[in-house]
């Protein structure tokens, strides 16, 4: 059994109630006078926030929301303002506080009070005898850390990344990977979108959101479905007001009324601010069930070509787009066979929605001329995630929805630069590595073998397979789902290398030999021999952006994640002259030169365009027309289930959605407070509503345990956790993540891209415990 108690926080009064304020407005100020100085951050800070996301200033570390050409006057947001004070605390993890401190006790630390305590400021290496990191110089670190590699097979080790280093600092690690003969190179974007990634490509040839942001200037109608857009992305509430304000419909699906999709203050409009004034955003809100997006799309679909047939019939004028789906699309018979056959009473049950509700959303879909359709997490996430992103294209597709102007698909990203990584090489696909080209320019054998995924690696970490594991950035160990399970195989471990800003769970959970290695972030000047270095990053759009750090950095000591790639690479491989790396360490102009000569057609004139506002457009085929699918056109696809949930519904199992609180970023905990959702001062809580709770024999208040109710016999429990009303569909319970990770089954993921998935997780509600 691989149950945990969750350490009591002490973290001020708990209090719980409805919050009834608009997302943005005085309650981000509020919570942004809170943070700045609870972080004791100087005016380096207050300096760097007036830059952010602006040309030549520093692009913000926390979202991947668009930097418009014309910024606003502050373009950043309270959650990217509290991203960057987390960043630039004043507070210092030194070798003192490892002496303090040792790994058993601080793997008791509550995941907020371990990145509280500051930025990680020497490289350190963890000393068995004494349970306690200790400080080693960064050429002790290379060294022990090159053995460690040299002595394992290439093949099992895991080179990680977490969605936020630059463009450079990730292209020459995947070329270290595959210099090395590897591509074990999963990132954070395999617990994320990566749905988006392998569903989009087979849908309409094209892995990414095929609209930029002026796009959103051109549509007459927004479909959202489960994003988060008041917490997640907030500076798109900017973009939702504008399209509110000119008459744009925006329809929303979502188990939980997420405030940001429903009103608006702007903290930056003196008059909204003072008058209290908030715009509406969404002009429907259907509170479909978890996983009930297939459905509810299936709805829409039905109605959009029975309302074509019908207008055949009878000469009325068409709803399809029959022109588009003659030239540009396969399949669509099987598809149309498939919504004509689907009865109002399966569509009903699954989505959670009256059909009323999804008439009055159809009806919306057939009168409007663009519409984008923006998505997260809450579509791919879930087992049978692919049908649901699926069906998201199957309805653009109808009315010729894609690729022209105002609309398409929109995916919203997570990391900031997670989108950037893979464009640069970071994937453990051999069809998505430009192998000729390493090939060429480089003069080796790229490996062909695919590398391990996140779930691979999981897999191999569990079986004693995996010799080794490098981060470069993130927490792996506690964002992967099963972390009782994963805990116990990570110790064992024969290595572990943790480049990173802030100490967290997977340092403190050492292999037989750990390191950690202090780097730059990227608010933080970055001197090298040819002077200050600019990074680079891609938005959701596949806009690139040049960031430049202007901070003094945390500590004269840490290394740059380049600088750190590089020395380690040139531990491991064999001399080789063809990768100048010291020569890119001292100038990343000329890795971006090596990324354009390995990416032409997407980064040509790459150093001149750099700081081009707005950022550069790598291009996207399926924006005009040319689907690179196997059949050559768009794809429609029929859905293998009604839900997306993956398991069948029984008596007193729920579908538990983890989610984001509004103060955190992902395993990231900045407080205890989600002012949206009325919560403050715990996340031990779990979301249910009142019938469910009245089922339950439970009310508001309780604690009660949930228990893991998969097929798979293996015990897996959380226990402490607060029944708090929440107005959800039946069936649907909430709570947060990383928390409730433990619960989630390593093999309950979506099925093809291999997402965790968190957003329908099986569990049974256990009380008196
Ligand atoms: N401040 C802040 N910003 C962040 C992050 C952060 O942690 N904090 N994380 C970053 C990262 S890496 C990512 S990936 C993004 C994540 O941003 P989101 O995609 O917004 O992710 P979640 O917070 O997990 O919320 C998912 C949303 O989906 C809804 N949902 C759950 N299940 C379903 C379902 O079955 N159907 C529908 N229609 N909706 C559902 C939930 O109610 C919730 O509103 O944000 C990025 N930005
Ligand atoms: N149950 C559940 N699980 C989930 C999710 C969910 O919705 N539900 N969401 C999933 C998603 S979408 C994602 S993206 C993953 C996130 O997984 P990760 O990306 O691995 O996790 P983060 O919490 O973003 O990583 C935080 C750590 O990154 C390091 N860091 C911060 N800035 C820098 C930097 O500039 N450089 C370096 N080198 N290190 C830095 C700090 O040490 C910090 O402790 O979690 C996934 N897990
Ligand atoms: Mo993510």
């Amino acid at each position: 059994m691989s149950g945990s108690k969750i350490p009591a926080e002490g973290e001020g009064p708990v209090e719980i109630k409805e919050y009834t304020g608009a997302a943005g407005g005085w309650g981000s100020m509020k919570s942004l006078t809170t943070i700045l100085p609870e972080e004791r951050i100087g005016t380096d800070a207050l300096d760097a926030l007036r830059r952010q996301n602006k040309p030549e200033g520093f692009m913000c570390v926390s979202c991947a929301w668009g930097k418009p050409a014309k910024p606003h006057i502050a373009e950043f947001c309270e959650n990217g303002a509290k991203a960057t004070a987390w960043e630039m605390t004043s507070f210092r993890v030194t070798p003192d506080f490892f002496q303090k401190h040792s790994v058993s006790e601080l793997d008791q630390w509550p995941e907020h009070d371990l990145e509280q305590a500051g930025r990680l400021t020497h490289p350190m290496k963890y000393d068995a005898a004494t349970d306690r990191y200790v400080a080693v110089s960064w050429a002790d670190a290379f060294e022990g850390i090159g053995a460690a590699m040299k002595r394992s097979e290439a093949k099992k080790v895991v080179l990680y990344s977490s969605g936020r280093a630059s463009l450079e600092a990730s292209y020459m690690y995947a070329l270290f990977a595959r210099m090395w003969g590897q591509q074990n190179l999963p990132d954070s974007s395999n617990m994320c979108h990566e749905t988006t990634s392998v569903g989009l490509k087979n849908a309409i040839g094209s892995p990414v959101a095929t609209i930029q942001l002026e796009d959103y200037e051109k549509c007459d109608a927004i479909f959202a479905f489960g994003q988060n857009v008041g917490t997640n992305a907030p500076r798109m509430l900017h973009t939702l007001r504008d399209c509110a304000k000119r008459g744009v419909e925006i329809v929303t699906f979502n188990p939980l009324r997420e405030r940001g999709w429903e009103r608006f203050t702007d903290p930056q409009n003196p008059i909204e601010m003072a008058t209290g004034k908030s715009t509406r955003i969404s002009s429907q809100y259907h509170q479909v069930r978890a996983g009930g997006d297939i459905s509810a799309i299936l709805g829409i679909c039905k109605l959009s070509i029975e309302a074509d047939d019908a207008a055949l019939a009878g000469g009325g004028e068409r709803v399809l787009d029959q022109h588009f789906i003659d030239q540009h699309t396969v399949r669509f018979e099987e598809f149309a066979a498939f919504c004509r056959a689907a009865e109002w009473d399966d569509i009903v049950r699954e989505s959670g929605l009256t059909r009323a509700a999804i008439e009055d959303a159809a009806r919306v879909y057939i009168n409007a001329k663009a519409v984008i359709a923006v998505y997260g997490m809450g579509i791919t996430q879930h087992r049978f995630g692919m049908d649901s992103l699926y069906m998201l294209t199957n309805m653009l597709l109808l009315r010729g929805n894609i690729g022209r102007p105002g609309a398409g698909p929109g995916p919203v990203r997570g990391h900031s630069n997670v989108q950037g990584q893979r464009t640069v090489g970071i994937t453990e696909k051999t069809e998505l590595a430009p192998v000729d080209r390493l090939k060429a320019l480089y003069q080796f054998d790229p490996p062909t073998e695919k590398g391990w995924d996140t779930v691979e690696s999981c897999r191999a970490i569990l079986s004693g397979e995996c010799q080794g594991f490098v981060q470069l950035g993130g927490n792996f160990l506690r964002a992967i789902p099963d972390y009782g399970r994963m805990k116990e195989a990570w110790a064992k471990l024969p290595f572990t290398v943790h480049i990173a800003t802030k100490l967290n769970k997977s340092h403190l959970v050492p292999g037989k030999e750990s390191w950690i290695l202090p780097c730059l972030g990227r608010s933080e000047l970055d001197i090298q021999g040819s002077g200050r270095q600019a990074v680079s990053i891609e938005d959701s759009f596949s806009h690139i952006y040049g960031s430049i750090g202007k901070a003094t950095p945390a500590a004269d000591t840490l290394l740059s994640e380049p600088a750190i790639v590089a020395a380690i690479a040139k531990q491991v491989l064999p001399e080789n002259s063809n990768v100048p790396w010291d020569a890119w360490v001292a100038d990343y102009g000329k890795v971006r030169t090596a990324i354009e000569n390995t990416y032409p057609d997407k980064f040509g004139n790459y150093n001149e365009r750099l700081f081009q506002p707005g950022g550069f457009w790598k291009g996207n085929p399926a924006s005009h027309r040319k689907w690179e699918t196997k059949s050559g056109k768009a794809e429609f696809n029929v859905p293998r289930a009604l839900n997306s949930s993956g398991f069948q519904d029984k008596d007193g199992r729920f579908r538990l959605v983890t989610l984001r609180s509004n103060d955190q970023f992902n395993t990231t905990i900045y407080g205890y407070d989600d002012r949206f959702r009325g919560i403050k001062g715990t996340r031990q809580v779990v979301m249910i509503n009142v019938a469910d709770q009245q089922r339950l024999g439970v009310k508001d208040g309780d604690i009660v345990a949930l228990v893991s109710d998969a097929d798979d016999g293996i015990e897996r429990m959380v226990d402490g956790l607060r029944v708090t009303n929440y107005n959800l569909p039946d069936g649907t319970i909430a709570g947060y993540y990383p928390e409730l990770n433990e619960l989630i089954p390593l093999e309950h993921h979506a099925l093809e891209s291999h997402v965790p998935a968190g957003k329908s997780v099986p569990v049974r509600v256990r009380t008196g415990s």
